[in-house]
């Protein structure tokens, strides 16, 4: 009668064995026997050998030790005597004593051993790319550090999150992914560069300086936006393309002074910076980054907690109040003009004769109001030039959220809680007004 595989196991574990039965079952994958005071260690391929007449023969070439030489062992055969000591350590083979080859198996147990195989080599396989996705990860990470170059985070950005720091700032990845062609941008002396904190009214300003440079030419403002004045640091259409095109350039970016090409200091192009007040930024922002971008959002918070991310300076293109005093500080420079969303609203007409002035330009009183009138939020608000629609068509904003919101000053009062408004406050009142620069957060007249 074949002998249960377990109770052969226990005498296996004895160390002390010598092959009686016709079939029993070791725990391969490592076993030693041990003779004339030499060991021979099987290292694997136990299933390819087998006992027959006292000696353990191997149908496969296997690389062992033997004593102190490694040597193949297709045609070795250990001679087991009585005193021979065979130790065999953990795992699952069949080994026989009466067959020239591998022994036949029960089909369960080939099944099983098949399975077994598999898994083996698949958790082998998952392990190595395993290792390989954060082998290449680390790389990464280790290369952006090198660079000054550190991932954000923070749980509310989920374990993906797409900002990190880099010079002070919170700046998204395409940014980051850029930053050596940022740094080494050809910067002309022709170029008009539009640069904000996000949803300072970027847009608006844009208009009002593409119609004023051309001359209250309304023809000109036929085609989006995006083509007339590209936004830099963006993927779309890319500094490459910007850099190849014609003079004059209009350029807007939301980077802050201090990460802008590196010879724009020495090119000194015009550049117009538009401040707007901390409240109706974090409304519009988490507006636009939440609610417009709906379908592409990789993460997802409340307004309350993207206040928190907000005044701990954990927002894209923040800290806003640095962003801010850079510009501020460069206020005097012959080449900047600094300019807020809140005079804009609170007298175009007046912005668009400074602008023009800055910019060198004459323009009669009509045009002023033509393109004060063009450049109204509700003109704006259905002009598909420039109220990014286009948006919606190509599936990454939701067409329930217009880009062009309220487009008003105070409007912060319907969204922040107190708590935050106290934090805002206190941001501007120890960060930004020392410096000299105050921000209007509303209106007597609400409408505006
Ligand atoms: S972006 O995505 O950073 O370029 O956005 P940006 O253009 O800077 O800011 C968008 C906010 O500006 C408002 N807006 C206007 N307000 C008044 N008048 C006009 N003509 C105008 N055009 C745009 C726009 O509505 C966004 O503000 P909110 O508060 O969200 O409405």
């Amino acid at each position: 009668m074949q002998p249960h595989p377990f109770s052969l196991f226990s005498s296996l574990l004895t160390n002390s064995f010598i092959p009686e039965p016709e079939v029993f079952y070791v725990i391969p994958g490592l076993g030693s026997v041990t003779n004339r005071n030499k060991t021979m260690n099987f290292t694997h391929f136990f299933r390819t050998s087998f006992l027959r007449d006292g000696k353990i023969f191997f149908t496969r070439p296997v690389i062992s030790s033997f004593g102190t030489k490694s040597v193949p062992l297709r045609s070795c055969q250990a001679v087991i005597k009585n005193d021979a000591k065979v130790t065999i350590f953990p795992q699952v083979r069949r080994f026989s004593t009466n067959h020239q080859n591998v022994p036949n198996i029960d089909p369960k147990q080939q099944q099983r051993r098949r399975a077994l195989t598999i898994l083996t080599y698949a958790s082998g396989f998952i392990g190595a790319c395993l290792l390989t996705a954060v082998g290449t990860q680390e790389y990464q990470r280790l290369k952006l550090r090198a660079r000054g170059i550190e991932p954000l985070k923070n749980r509310l950005y989920g374990r993906r999150s797409r900002l990190f720091y880099y010079r002070g700032y919170v700046l998204p990845n395409f940014v980051v992914d850029n930053i050596d062609n940022i740094h080494t941008f050809k910067v002309r002396e022709d170029d008009i560069w539009i640069v904000s904190y996000p949803k300072a009214g970027t847009t608006w300003l844009q208009e009002v300086i593409y119609l004023i440079d051309n001359n209250a030419d309304f023809e000109s403002v036929k085609s989006r936006i995006e083509d007339r004045i590209p936004y830099f640091e963006f993927i779309y259409p890319g500094i490459k393309n910007i850099n190849n095109l014609p003079s004059p350039r209009y350029i807007k970016t939301h980077l802050p002074f201090s990460l802008l090409p590196n010879d724009f200091k020495e090119k000194k192009p015009k550049t117009i910076y538009i401040a707007r007040n901390a409240k109706d930024t974090v409304v519009s922002l988490y507006h636009f980054a939440q609610k417009f971008f709906k379908p592409v959002v990789t993460y997802h918070v409340s307004f309350d907690e993207f206040c928190q991310l907000f005044v701990s300076d954990q927002v894209m293109y923040g800290p806003w109040w640095k962003h801010v005093r850079e510009a501020w500080e460069r206020r005097n420079d012959d080449n900047v003009l600094f300019i807020t969303y809140e005079d804009m609203k609170m007298d175009m007409p007046g912005l668009i004769k400074k602008i023009a002035t800055f910019l060198g330009k004459t323009l009669s009183p009509q045009d002023v109001e033509a393109i004060a009138a063009h450049c109204s939020f509700d003109e704006m608000k259905k002009n598909n030039y420039v109220n990014y629609t286009w948006f919606y068509e190509r599936g990454v904003a939701d067409k329930d959220q217009p880009f062009m919101r309220k487009g008003k000053v105070g409007d912060w009062k319907d969204h922040i809680s107190k708590e935050f408004v106290s934090q805002l406050d206190e941001i501007m009142a120890a960060k930004v007004e020392p410096t000299g620069l105050t921000l209007t957060d509303s209106f007597e007249d609400s409408d505006i």
